[in-house]
């Protein structure tokens, strides 16, 4: 945070070429040349694309970025296309992530009627150079990872806190409304509210914060 002062003025120099990597789940392509490109980064599904299985209790989110200030929303959608007007689902809060480098959410929960489905997982960032996107396929499993992967790590200086994001909330809004529900959008936002800035225990913050969004949507998680 205290860094960002420094940086930027560099960054407004600085070239596009490296934005970011998903390392975990495995992206459908290694190359970010065209992750400004949605929804996948200029990549699509195909047979060769590898699938990882999502845990629905608890699945890490790894990937490293090359910017030192970014908004990130992490979603989820059954199938096997990342096209068109989807019922996305949010797996985390909104964050932002400071400094440059590995990030890791070791604990992201999926919704648990998912499982035995075929889905894709989508970050999308909301970087000083615009929007971008990645994906990977998964296979909801139920359960929660059991060993970390390796890549699960955060780089020196990595840190985050809940956050918004006007632009990344508004490709929420556009998801239908779930099921059991009239979405109440205004809801998670005023949830979230008290834990910005809180740093340590995300992951044990962001539980509770997801079970008050399930209360408020009537779902059962
Ligand atoms: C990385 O940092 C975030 C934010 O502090 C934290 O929630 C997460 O658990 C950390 N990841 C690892 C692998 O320690
Ligand atoms: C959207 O996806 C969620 C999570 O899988 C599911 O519970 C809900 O029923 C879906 N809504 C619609 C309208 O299909
Ligand atoms: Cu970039």
């Amino acid at each position: 945070m205290y860094a960002k002062a420094i940086i930027l003025p560099f960054l407004a120099i600085s070239t596009v070429s490296a934005h970011f990597t998903l390392r975990h789940p495995t992206p459908f392509g290694p190359s970010a040349a065209k992750q400004d490109y949605g929804p996948c980064g200029g990549y699509n599904l195909d047979e060769n694309t590898a699938v990882t299985e999502f845990h629905v209790d608890g699945e890490a989110i790894a990937y490293s970025s090359s910017h030192p200030d970014v908004h990130v929303l992490f979603r989820v959608v059954e199938g096997t296309t990342a096209n068109g007007d989807l019922n996305w689902s949010q797996v985390f809060p909104i964050v932002e992530q400071f400094g440059s480098g590995d990030f890791c959410e070791p604990m992201v929960v999926a919704p648990k009627d998912l499982v035995g489905k075929k889905g894709i997982f989508q970050v999308i960032q909301n970087a000083v150079d615009g929007m971008l996107y990645a994906c990977a396929a998964v296979k909801f499993v139920s359960g929660s990872l059991s060993t970390l992967p390796d890549t699960c790590r955060n780089g020196t200086g990595v840190d985050a806190s809940f956050s918004s994001d006007s632009s990344l909330e508004a490709l929420m809004s556009n998801s239908p409304p779930s099921a059991s529900s009239s979405q109440t959008t205004s809801a998670p936002t005023a949830t979230n509210t008290p834990s910005e800035g809180s740093i340590k225990g995300l992951s044990i913050v962001a539980s509770v914060f997801w079970s008050t969004v399930a209360v408020i949507f009537g779902m059962q998680l």
